[in-house]
């Protein structure tokens, strides 16, 4: 076999690249380095498509060359417009989705969804409460109306979006002052995608602030929507125990993975996965039983409310195949790649796609029915338990690598499990801050990208932050990552968190890192700060507290929407590639510095995750001693002993 080349930090994915280069089956960090250099227009963001008299590029010298598009439209201009319609596709993903978590709750609160029920009776209360909804009659009926006025958060033309009245006043003071407060969600899509049109906005700050508005309609609208609303639908996630890499596929079993973002399908395939049908058609191949394990953010959706494991992130999707013991991924929606159908090619493996909204050449397709969910998903695993017949074991590597994990905490739930120590609350972290045992609580969040080694940012990331006790909340890609890699367990606080932390995890029984779900629910990072500002003592305003986001692995729009909403939330964010605007001074100049006056965050581009973690480190610190809290009770824990599981006396109290 040739050398390996070590593209991930997670030894299952470069086994599995090995035996797929032994085998000359490509990955997509083959295809990337087969599709040499990219056009660096196209990464600086001055590459313009608006319109057919182009494609117009703007040259990188100021001084030669073309320095505005046949329409005149300059560098600053066409950067932030491209950004803009980027954040409109990433709204509108996610959006999208929210809308079809909507759309299944009201049909099952008609009864016109069997198989499904409302299992999140206390949430749908809350919410419903929360909307000015009567609280009488039944779970049903009180869903059908919650439903309904989620809806007119699309479709509002006029107004403002109902979550924002859980916004704190002084962050709504500002977005009206700048003019982005959000009105309805598909109304700021259409009116981002139309600012962007040939001859439309040529105001690169105002494209700025559609930017913005993008984002905040995705954060505190679909985004928000989707995790309420699945939460009541599918029930409130409870920390549980699990396990993640592609150790968790069976020898001896049916694998099925689950591959996309909507929970609508994978839940009706967790409920389906035991019925007598499939379990006999089992039998019949002679298979032990279904091993259902998720791919990207459906992964984290069952895994966080069935404990159902994950087989991997993003870049796993073609890892998974060369185990030659997967039967059959079945896909939804968003971040799927085409390139499935060849490597499924190489194998026995069958590609279902189930979304009427995405369909891919060369899959099969079984369109997925809410009305017939539980027949739907049966078909599907008879289907994958007939092709185990199929598996050639001379074929099949499974690598042993996986690691244990605790996932599904949520805003109301991360201090439940307290007991009778603290009433549930946020007063022990707010605490712990304030004290100065944590320094401030960091998102890492986002995906993979062929850009660079796989997890490896992430990883090194959160290592860097947990030692200079930084609280860890993760979602998407990266929460698998670093489920991946132990992070998520318990036991990682030992091995990775500085002293102030680690007393805190111990006291409080919490990971160091707490996996709060998918991408969408980035919306509990959200809420959590909500939380942060009620609790007190921390200011009343995200961009008082000593908090930050990075996706130091991101590729999608979704990426960057989110981006702006965390930012224009007024939390400091760390991309690792940069935004593609760098052809445009001005506009880079803005997004990285400028705008927090603006609106209280800012991005800062950094590909490097270790100098990235001490810009973060830099900014919890400027905002504690704005807090004028105490400093930080221990020195941060020394590298030598990261890893180790040794004495708990590793650093001295100052
Ligand atoms: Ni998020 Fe989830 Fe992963 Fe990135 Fe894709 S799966 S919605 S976009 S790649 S984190
Ligand atoms: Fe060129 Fe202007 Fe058309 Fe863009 S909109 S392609 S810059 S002419």
């Amino acid at each position: 076999m040739a050398e390996s080349k070590q593209r991930s930090a997670d030894n299952a994915a470069n086994q599995m690249m090995d035996i797929a280069a032994a085998k000359g089956q490509k990955v997509a960090y083959d295809r990337y380095e087969a599709a040499g250099p990219q056009c660096k227009f196209g990464q600086l963001g001055i590459c313009c498509r608006a319109c057919n008299m182009g494609p117009c590029r703007i040259s990188t010298n100021p001084e030669k060359g073309a320095q505005t598009g046949i329409c005149g439209a300059t560098a600053d201009v066409i950067a932030a417009r491209n950004l803009a319609l980027r954040v409109a596709v990433g709204a509108s993903a996610h959006s999208d989705h929210g809308r079809d978590v909507v759309h299944l709750l009201l049909q099952t609160a008609r009864g016109k969804a069997p198989g499904y029920s409302i299992k999140g009776p206390v949430k749908l209360r809350k919410l419903a409460q929360e909307w000015g909804i009567p609280l009488e009659g039944s779970n049903e009926e009180i869903a059908e109306k919650v439903a309904l006025t989620a809806l007119e958060d699309f479709s509002r033309q006029e107004g403002q979006l109902r979550f924002l009245d859980r916004v704190p006043a002084k962050m709504k003071e500002r977005w009206e002052k700048m003019g982005v407060t959000p009105r309805g969600i598909d109304r700021e899509v259409v009116s981002a995608l139309h600012s962007t049109h040939m001859g439309g906005s040529s105001d690169a700050m105002q494209l700025i602030r559609n930017c913005v508005r993008g984002g905040l309609v995705d954060g505190w609208g679909g985004a928000m929507i989707a995790t309420e609303l699945s939460d009541i639908l599918f029930g409130e996630p409870k920390p549980l125990v699990s396990e993640a890499n592609l150790g968790v596929l069976k020898n001896d079993m049916v694998n099925i993975l689950v591959h996309g973002h909507e929970p609508v399908l994978s839940e009706a395939l967790v409920a389906a996965s035991q019925a007598p049908e499939v379990l006999s058609a089992c039998e019949r191949v002679g298979a032990k039983g279904i091993q259902l394990a998720g791919i990207c953010c459906t992964a984290n959706e069952i895994l966080m409310r069935h404990g159902v494991p994950i087989a991997g992130n993003f870049l796993h999707q073609e890892f998974a195949m060369v185990t030659g013991a997967v039967e059959l991924m079945v896909v939804d929606i968003q971040c799927i790649f085409p390139a499935l159908r060849t490597m499924a090619a190489h194998y026995h493996t069958k590609v279902v796609s189930t979304s009427s909204k995405a369909r891919f050449e060369g899959f099969e397709h079984i369109e997925f029915d809410e009305a017939d969910a539980i027949e739907s998903a049966k078909r599907i695993l008879v289907m994958a338990a007939d092709n185990y017949a199929n598996r050639a074991p001379e074929k099949v590597h499974i690598p042993t690598d996986k690691q244990p994990l605790v996932a599904g905490f949520t805003t109301e739930g991360v201090f439940d499990h307290l007991g009778g120590k603290y009433r549930p609350s946020y007063r022990p972290l707010n605490n712990a801050i304030i004290d100065g045992r944590i320094r401030g609580v960091v998102g890492v969040v986002g995906c993979n990208t062929v850009k660079a080694k796989q997890d490896e940012c992430h990883l090194n990331m959160v290592k860097e932050l947990l030692r200079h006790d930084v609280l860890v909340v993760q979602t998407g890609c990266s929460a698998i990552a670093c489920g991946k890699a132990g992070l998520l367990a318990p036991e990682a606080a030992e091995l990775y968190a500085g002293r102030g932390l680690l007393e805190v995890c111990d006291a409080v029984g919490l990971p160091p890192c707490l996996h709060l779900g998918s991408c969408v629910d980035n919306s509990r990072i959200l809420t959590a700060c909500i939380e942060l500002c009620r609790e007190g003592g921390l200011g009343d305003d995200f961009a008082e507290l000593p908090v930050a986001g990075a996706a130091p692995e991101w590729m999608s729009d979704k990426a960057i929407t989110i981006g702006f909403y965390v930012v224009g939330s007024g939390i400091f964010t760390v991309v690792g590639e940069p935004l593609p605007v760098e052809g445009s001074p001005r506009v880079t100049e803005y997004l990285t510095d400028g705008m927090e006056k603006d609106f209280g965050g800012k991005f800062a581009f950094e590909r490097d995750p270790i100098k990235g973690a001490h810009l973060i480190i830099e900014h919890l610190n400027a905002k504690r001693e704005a807090l004028h809290i105490s400093p930080m009770m221990y020195e941060p824990r020394a590298i030598e002993t990261i890893g180790t599981k040794l004495s708990r006396d590793f650093v001295p109290a100052k």
